[in-house]
């Protein structure tokens, strides 16, 4: 966390009265800011500078108070469900919105069905991300028991700061367009001093484990030290050139999953910091690949040897297979995806996810962090969920938005599109949040008698690739048509 931003929470959390305002201040928040959205048009009516002034020393009270309860909150959530799962906002406002309006009768946050789980990037590249943050902020604060955030990895400044890669639409310059370059700094080191106290994972009925990006690279105990007694033990990841970061072992892993104090998983970048020592390196590498790391799409890179590209070689060779690497040893290797040649990141194999999903007694992964046409997408033999909920996510990227309701031992696909400029979206988003018969019941009384190892998807496979089926029509015909699809 930058100094001005320590400082500033530090000053808030001096006074003792911070909660109740801090409550109160969220309502006002989040009502005057969803009652200057026009969800028809997807656009905010104007700010005046004194409603963006009070807006800001509101957010003070509500950032501050946020973070005082998340010092409290383990770095790992364990969830129950009924749960309602989303994936990357990216500063869809409409997206977040529309959550609300079916997730919630009368869309109004007290109401909620069932409690949200949001699995991060709930900033950058879309136009609207200070009003998302100003709003799940609130949520947040207002609903402690309803609405939990995970750490993606744009929660953080080396990335949301980054203009020369998101340019007008990074978080930062939608903070200074928004507040003015002074208040918007505070404003985008206020939000990323919150951001870095986040939980980085969640466990759902024991039995789903949730993050952003993937599974980390783990050890076992006994392999690390043959590797530090062995330095000819290639365990380090293909084509990593770390010296400081040894691979995270199990045990701390297990020790992450049950930890009361997040305070060693705090970073206010997850990104590698020379100046790390090995202890602070090996936990800053396990948030960092919850986080980032995604499934490897093919699996042939254990077969196929491919040396890592030579000084001044693109790394974005990947996809024709030229530079790409083998998986090591633990079924991990560098994300060319993206960009990464010096294993940073990952890519995971199946046989990967197979060994963290029995070793830790989970059923399956559910994560986020990559755009799908449906914005939902299930693979590996149904043992990975990717979630991605803001539509149209980049221009002429005419994605739909996703989520999933885990009840009871079931999980239900959901799938959205923005609804068309003139037209009532009642008709259209019954169908989506499941108005039928054989929607899921809430009843908790069953959960407790569910086999919790055995999840059972409401949307197969077919329904899938009715889904993908669907996503293309969208994309072909014009919106008013797209209302038909259900
Ligand atoms: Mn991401």
């Amino acid at each position: 966390m930058t100094a001005n931003g320590r400082d500033m929470l530090q000053q808030q959390v001096n006074e003792d009265d911070t909660g109740p305002f801090a409550l109160a201040a969220s309502k006002r928040v989040a009502e005057a800011v969803e009652a200057k959205f026009n969800a028809r048009e997807n656009v905010f009516s104007p700010f005046s500078a004194e409603e963006k002034t009070q807006l800001l020393s509101l957010f003070q009270s509500i950032a501050t108070c946020l973070l005082q309860r998340l010092l409290c909150t383990p770095p790992v959530l364990h969830l129950r469900s009924p749960l309602l799962c989303c994936g990357d906002i990216h500063g869809s406002f409409r997206d977040l919105h529309t959550v609300l309006e079916q997730g919630a009768p009368f869309g109004h946050w007290s109401l909620l069905y069932a409690p949200i789980l949001l699995l991060g990037d709930f900033v950058d590249r879309g136009p609207h991300s200070v009003e998302v943050i100003l709003v799940l902020f609130s949520w947040a604060l207002l609903c402690p028991d309803t609405v939990y955030l995970v750490r993606g990895n744009h929660e953080d400044p080396s990335v949301n700061g980054n203009c020369d890669l998101y340019g007008d639409r990074s978080f930062i310059a939608l903070a200074k367009a928004f507040f003015g370059d002074e208040d918007g700094s505070r404003f985008w080191e206020l939000t990323n001093t919150v951001f870095s106290f986040l939980p980085v994972a969640a466990v759902v009925d024991d039995t789903v484990f949730a993050c952003h990006g993937g599974i980390p690279c783990l050890t076992t105990a006994l392999a690390s030290s043959a590797a530090d007694a062995s330095s000819t033990t290639p365990l380090r990841n293909s084509g990593s050139a770390d010296l400081n970061e040894s691979i995270p072992t199990e045990a701390l892993f297990e020790a992450l999953l049950e930890e009361e104090d997040g305070g060693l998983y705090r970073f206010e970048t997850v990104l590698r910091k020379d100046t790390d020592d090995a202890h602070t390196a090996m936990r800053r590498r396990l948030v960092r690949e919850l986080l980032w790391n995604d499934p490897a799409k093919q699996e042939d890179g254990a077969a196929r040897h491919w040396s890592l590209p030579g000084p001044g070689a693109s790394p974005s060779g990947s996809s024709t297979g030229k530079g790409s690497v083998a998986f090591d040893l633990h079924g991990f290797r560098c994300n060319r995806g993206r960009n990464d040649v010096s294993g940073d990141i990952h890519e995971f194999s199946e046989s990967a996810l197979t060994h963290f999903l029995e070793r830790f007694g989970f059923a399956l992964l559910l994560r986020a962090h990559q755009q799908k046409d449906t914005g939902v997408e299930v693979v590996k033999r149904r043992r990975i969920i990717t979630l991605f909920s803001c539509c149209d996510y980049a221009y002429g990227c005419s994605n739909c938005a996703g989520a999933c309701l885990i009840c009871g031992g079931l999980i239900r696909l959901i799938s959205w599109y923005p609804r068309p400029k003139s037209t009532s979206l009642s008709r259209f988003s019954q169908r989506l949040f499941g108005s039928d018969s054989n929607a899921p019941s809430l009843n908790t009384q069953q959960l407790a008698e569910c086999d919790r190892r055995r999840f059972r998807f409401e949307e197969g496979d077919s329904s899938t690739r009715e889904m993908e089926a669907a996503a293309e029509r969208f994309r072909q015909r014009p919106l008013a048509e797209a209302m038909e699809y259900g």
